[in-house]
Formats: structure tokens, C-alpha cells, sequence
């Protein structure tokens, strides 16, 4: 595979930008080799500077559920754009699509727009610690919740790709109030509770964990998660930034059926443009300025091509048979996963809800991310570069979620699984 052109622009890219891009894990640096410059996308292919196109199973880390360009929203922002990109000012589409979220997410009574998963988790904890009048919170080990000072603690993600536990520059006193549990283990859960009573503002956490890859929640622990801060006055937030729209139109909240105090959405909600949102009950959100103290603002906050991208976005989704479809394909995927491996001889796990994936280089069942870390990450590095020269854009890291949009084709996973089947004969 021809990779000059993407070569050339990563080497100036690195000229003027910090190892070359705008966010870790886009440098290929747990996987090696030279990241692919993007040109376009359509459907479930990209492009890249070379001529060279994939099969894309990255979709901008999962808001593509409909795949790229989708023509609806493509058509819609056409339109939107000829209106004006920005005010600084209140549109009618904020509230469209507040109400649409509100009514999938019946937890978010109220909610606002930001415009980042991490601007989203920040301002929950703000809301939360306000109300609580507390200042610890519990995150879990392996769990991403954006770049936020507080949260950057053993944290998934680019921390996991990088193996970076602690971001130096965030000063001790922001991270002493963050609590740190093992993911699925409600017993030490419990026992921060008891040893700070009182103190305790907020339990963060992805319902489905899927910054250390793909962890599903096991039976009790969401359900225990609810009980426990309720039964000690601290909120539970729900990150579903990944999992909002994404596992089920509801979220992961209304498949595991647990109701949070606040939740933080992000990716899907703007349809590929820049957004995040929080929100919960109507007593709760009010705290926030204007009505309340609680302070949080931004110029390009509700921007008004990202709250049209979210509505056509949304709209197509809300459509009957969508997710019965995308667990169709992703189920076929990971079948097809399965099953080459076992041919190929190599020990692997796939860990999977609906259309997010993970495919674990371990024998082990992966519960944590202690468990995902035994992945072998050197035999997922070739994995990968091998997928890649097959035509296939698999996620630059073993701790990270494969995205299946609606615009992958029969054929499209027939050819996947065919290549992972050559990949992991090669390795
Ligand atoms: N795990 C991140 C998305 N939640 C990857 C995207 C990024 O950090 O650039």
C-alpha cells in the first residue's frame, strides 16, 4: 500500500503540530507505522491522501452511526449553512433538539448543550458537587471521561494507548478529590463510601465501559452503583457519550434499566460536529446560571450546524428497524471474528453490545481494565498494520471500540472478516 503522500504530510504536520495531530491516538503510535491523512469519506468508506480507501470502523470514534456523508445531513447542513454558521444567541434548533433528547432520555428532564464529552463530564461533576455541597468523586480505573483536570487519573483512552496513568500539569490538589474504583467491583465501591462518609459528590462512569475497549457492565454492578448513591445522598452520572444513541436510542440506561441523576452525551447528538450535552432533572439543572449559581457558558455552545447534524441524525435513527439492523451486521461481524481466529489458532475475545466492539488479544475473560491490560498489544499492533494493508481502518489501539454504522454493507463485513481472517494468519 502507497502511503507517500500521507508520509510527507505527517512529517510537516509534526513541524507545527505536537506529535503531528490534534488528538493522541490519531498518531499511530501503539500501533506503529504512519497515520493515514483523510481526504473524504462516504458511506462506510474513507479516502485517504494516496488514493488509498478503507473500510472504516473508526467513524470519528462513533458519531458516524449513519456513516459518512449521510445524505440527509449533508443536505440539511447545506441548507443550514447558507443561514449563518454561528450567533452567540439562541436558535429555534436548540430546543428541537433538546426535545428530541428528552424525550429518548426521559432522565434528562433538562439538559445543555456544550460542545465536547469532555466540556459535558466537567460541567455534571461542576452541577454535581454543587448540589451535594461534597467534593470526592468516584471514577473507575480504565474509565475516560475527556481531558478534564479532575478526571485525568488512570484514565482509558489515549492514557491506556500511550500507558500514561497521570497527566503531569494537573496539579495534586485536582485529582485528590477523585476516587478511583475498579471497574465491575461494587464491594470497593462500597468501601469508599463507608470510609468517607459524607463526603462523597458523585459516582462518574461509562455504563458500558469503552475507553479500556469494550467492557460490558456485569449483572448488579449499574443497579448497585443507583443504590449506593442513593442511600448516601451523592448522584450517579452517566457518561454515555459513547453509548448515548449508540447501543440502544436510549442509551444504556434503558437497556440496563438504571436511571442516573445526570447524563453526559456527546458524538452522536451532532451527527459528526463538535457537541456534548448534560442534563437531568428539572430541580437539578435549574442550578445552573441563569436560574441558579452554578456557572458554565460557551460562545458556540447549541451551535447551529451541530444541533441540525444531531436532528437529522437522530431523526434517522428514530426510525423503526435502525438498531435491529446495526446489531444484525455487528452480530455477523463478530461471528466472523470468532470464527477466523479459532482458524487462524490465535486467542482472542470479542467483547460487544449492539454496534460497538472490541476484539481482545487475550484468553482471558476481560471484566476491568486489569484484564483488558493482559491484551497482547505487540501481536494487535500487527493485527492492525496487516488489517490496514487490507483495506481496513480498525482502531489505532487495543483499549478502544470498533464503530459498525448503518452504512456498512453485507459486503463490507463479508470483506472485513475476510481480511482479520489474512491479518491473523500473517501475525
Ligand atoms: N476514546 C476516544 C473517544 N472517546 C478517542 C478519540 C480521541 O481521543 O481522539
Amino acid at each position: 500500500m502507497k502511503l507517500e503522500r500521507s508520509q510527507k504530510l505527517f512529517e510537516e504536520a509534526q513541524q507545527y503540530l505536537p506529535g503531528g495531530v490534534d488528538s493522541p491516538v490519531r498518531a499511530f503510535k501503539a500501533v506503529g507505522g504512519t497515520p493515514i491523512f483523510i481526504v473524504r469519506g462516504k458511506g462506510s468508506k474513507i479516502h485517504d491522501e494516496d488514493g488509498n480507501e478503507f473500510i472504516d470502523y473508526v467513524c470519528s470514534w462513533g458519531p458516524l452511526i449513519l456513516g459518512h456523508s449521510h445524505p440527509q445531513v449533508v443536505k440539511a447542513l447545506k441548507k443550514a449553512v447558507e443561514q449563518g454558521t454561528s450567533f452567540g444567541a439562541s436558535t429555534e434548533l436548540e430546543v428541537r433538539l433538546a426535545k428530541l433528547i428528552s424525550k429518548a432520555f426521559p432522565s434528562m428532564e433538562m439538559l445543555r448543550f456544550v460542545n465536547s464529552g469532555t466540556e459535558a463530564t466537567m460541567s455534571a461533576l461542576r452541577l454535581a458537587r454543587a448540589f451535594t455541597r461534597r467534593d470526592k468523586i468516584i471514577k473507575f480505573d480504565g474509565g475516560y471521561h475527556g481531558h478534564s483536570d479532575g478526571l485525568l487519573t488512570k484514565g482509558g483512552s489515549g492514557l491506556a494507548t500511550l500507558g500514561i496513568p497521570d497527566s503531569p500539569g494537573v496539579p495534586l490538589s485536582y485529582t485528590q478529590n477523585t476516587l478511583v474504583a475498579p471497574y465491575n467491583n461494587i464491594g470497593d465501591v462500597k468501601q469508599l463510601f463507608e470510609r468517607y462518609p459524607g463526603e462523597i459528590a458523585a459516582v462518574i462512569v461509562e455504563p458500558v465501559a469503552a475507553n479500556m475497549g469494550v467492557v460490558l457492565p456485569e449483572h448488579g454492578f449499574l443497579g448497585g452503583l443507583r443504590q449506593l448513591t442513593r442511600d448516601s445522598g451523592a448522584l450517579l452520572i452517566f457518561d454515555e457519550v459513547i453509548t448515548g444513541f449508540r447501543v440502544a436510542y436510549g442509551g444504556a440506561q434503558s437497556l440496563y434499566n438504571v436511571t442516573p441523576d445526570l447524563t453526559c452525551l456527546g458524538k452522536i447528538i451532532g451527527g459528526g460536529l463538535p457537541v456534548g450535552a448534560y442534563g437531568g432533572g428539572r430541580k437539578l439543572m435549574e442550578m445552573m446560571a441563569p436560574v441558579g449559581p452554578v456557572y458554565q457558558a460557551g460562545t458556540l455552545s447549541g451551535n447551529p450546524l451541530a444541533m441540525t447534524a444531531g436532528i437529522e441524525t437522530l431523526n434517522v435513527l428514530g426510525q423503526p428497524g435502525v438498531y435491529s439492523k446495526l446489531e444484525e451486521k455487528t452480530s455477523k461481524l463478530e461471528d466472523g471474528i470468532a470464527k477466523v481466529a479459532s482458524e487462524a489458532g490465535v486467542r482472542l475475545r470479542t467483547s460487544r453490545i449492539a454496534s460497538l466492539l472490541t476484539a481482545f488479544f487475550t484468553g482471558t475473560p476481560v471484566t476491568d481494565y486489569d484484564s483488558a491490560k493482559k491484551s497482547d498489544t505487540a501481536l494487535f499492533s500487527r493485527f492492525f498494520t496487516h488489517l490496514l494493508a487490507e483495506g481496513v481502518y480498525w482502531p489505532p489501539s487495543q483499549f478502544e471500540a470498533a464503530f459498525v454504522s448503518l452504512a456498512h454493507s453485507d459486503e463490507d463485513i463479508k470483506r472485513t472478516v475476510e481480511a482479520i481472517g489474512n491479518a491473523l494468519k500473517a501475525v
